[in-house]
């Protein structure tokens, strides 16, 4: 991203082995314009770390979180434990469970601790909530969203003179 504009965004996963799934959300990120980061921040692993770097992520300039985890997906849930940010948990399939148990463990927060959840292997989907997030008070980017809205429908319409007759 350009270096005049600040990182809004923090994409965090559990494993640098759920990138090729993650990597999407930073794609879209910056189709739409958005400077973001991405590391790697084990709740599993380097659990002091991850606590840290949810408890710093509002103090060095980040909006939003999207955090990605695969099979016991603790992740994104702890790190709203610990910032006042809003965390948009992305479901990682793994060999087993097809990811079934990664979005349970995001979805299923208690009382008090929201984490927005995406499909499974969404990441697009959390990079597009990330900037409609931020886009509330971005009225450039929320026009940005705007047409890339309209993409989808052209792209769609003419998906549908194919099998139209
Ligand atoms: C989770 O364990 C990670 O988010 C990843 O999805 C999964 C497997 O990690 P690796 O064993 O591939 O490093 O914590």
């Amino acid at each position: 991203m350009s270096e005049e504009s600040a990182v809004k965004v923090g994409i965090v996963m559990g494993s640098d082995s759920d990138w090729p799934v993650m990597q999407a959300a930073g794609e879209v990120l910056t189709e739409l314009g958005v400077a973001w980061e991405a590391d790697v921040v084990s709740a599993h692993r380097m659990p002091a770390e991850m606590i840290e770097w949810g408890q710093q992520a509002h103090t060095r300039g980040l909006s939003v979180v999207i955090a990605g985890a695969g099979g016991a997906a603790h992740l994104p849930g702890m790190l709203a434990s610990v910032t006042p940010l809003p965390v948009i948990g992305v479901p990682v399939p793994l060999k087993y469970l097809d990811g079934m148990d990664s979005l349970l463990s995001i979805v299923q927060m208690p009382g008090g601790i929201p984490v927005a959840a995406v499909a499974i292997g969404n990441a697009k989907n959390a990079g597009i909530l990330a900037a409609r997030i931020l886009g509330t008070s971005d009225p450039e980017l929320q026009q940005r969203l705007v047409d890339y809205a309209a993409g989808l429908a052209e792209t769609a319409h003419a998906k549908g003179d194919v099998v139209r007759q």
